[in-house]
């Protein structure tokens, strides 16, 4: 195909394809952008470890030299942790540039769907997805994620979506783009630190083949749009709502006095979020990945 020039798998996804193994995608722009070296790496190679020991073999996605990569060596994702905010955050629109001048991007959820589709993925595993951001009335930033899941063909699970944006709003973009939400044992959208938002899902799920049996649905009726599975943080690691709350608020007015836009905001209010914390919000969000990748992994091993 023409665009298997572009594409590279790792030998270990490559194999498992073959043998039609079940296989999860992991995002780069939480290694880069998302978390602090060197919890970053230790984070992205735990969950490549907590995938093979639920039976699925990973393939975390990032543009290396041009190529979009399913399936990294444990180098390359050392050097997108390290270098971290030096490596571009690339969405869909960056991919075309990137590629055509041979440049490494760390793949947000948009471009990682993008990757995982093209190397013929169907489920992935990440912390949180882009969404509505507060104030979207008047900046119009609304994440690039939430189109990618109208029409590219692959099944998200993550933690919610974190009150720096806007839930509701979210929730509401999601049903107008024909997005299924699907609470994994829960009613509720979760919101990231905690397992409530206050915001119903329209679906719930409670086992991993109920959300493998809507995947193959989609598969077999063929019209574009992924899934979005949300799945609440285990009630030992979230946190005070309260305490959570009030970094975010005071994270959004550090943003807004810095004058801090576009694709950096997601990385400004997480890293400001976790200081604010003392580092507890980062000890949360990596317990909410693992989470998400056994989770993830089972759905993967049901398809
Ligand atoms: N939320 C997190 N951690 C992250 C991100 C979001 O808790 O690392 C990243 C993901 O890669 C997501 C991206 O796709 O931020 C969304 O960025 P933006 O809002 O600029 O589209
Ligand atoms: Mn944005």
């Amino acid at each position: 195909m023409e665009f298997s020039k572009y594409l590279q798998l790792s030998p270990e996804v490559e194999a498992a394809k073959k043998a039609g193994r079940p296989i999860v995608a992991l995002e780069s722009t939480i290694i880069s952008h998302g978390m602090p070296y060197p919890q970053n790496v230790e984070t992205a190679l735990n969950c490549q470890r907590i995938c093979r020991e639920n039976g699925a073999v990973p393939a975390t996605c990032a543009i290396i030299g041009g190529k979009l990569c399913a399936g990294l060596t444990d180098a390359q994702i050392d050097y997108l942790g390290r270098e971290g905010s030096k490596v571009t955050k690339a969405s869909r629109r960056d991919l075309p540039l990137l590629c055509a001048r041979g440049m490494d991007g760390a793949t947000t959820v948009a471009a990682t769907m993008i990757v995982a589709a093209l190397a013929g993925i169907r489920v992935f595993a990440t912390g949180g997805v882009g969404g509505v951001h507060r104030g979207a009335e008047t900046t119009m930033d609304i994440s690039a994620d939430l189109e990618e899941l109208a029409q590219t063909p692959v099944c998200v699970v993550c933690a919610g979506a974190k009150s720096i944006l806007d839930l509701g709003l979210t929730m509401e973009y999601l049903e107008t783009k024909g997005v299924p939400v699907i609470g994994y044992g829960t009613d509720e959208l979760p919101a990231f630190y905690t397992r409530s938002s206050g915001f119903r899902v329209p679906w719930r799920c409670d086992a991993p083949k109920e959300l493998a049996a809507a995947i193959r649905v989609q598969q077999a009726l063929g019209y574009a749009g992924g899934m979005l599975v949300v799945n609440p943080i285990p009630k030992e690691y979230s946190m005070d709502a309260d305490v959570i709350n009030r970094a975010i608020d005071q994270a959004i007015a550090d943003a807004n006095r810095l004058g801090i836009k576009g694709k950096e905001t997601t990385p400004y209010l997480l890293a400001r979020i976790k200081d604010l914390t003392g580092g507890d919000s980062l000890a949360s969000n990596i317990q909410l990945v693992y989470n998400n990748v056994r989770l993830a992994a089972a759905i993967a091993a049901a398809l």
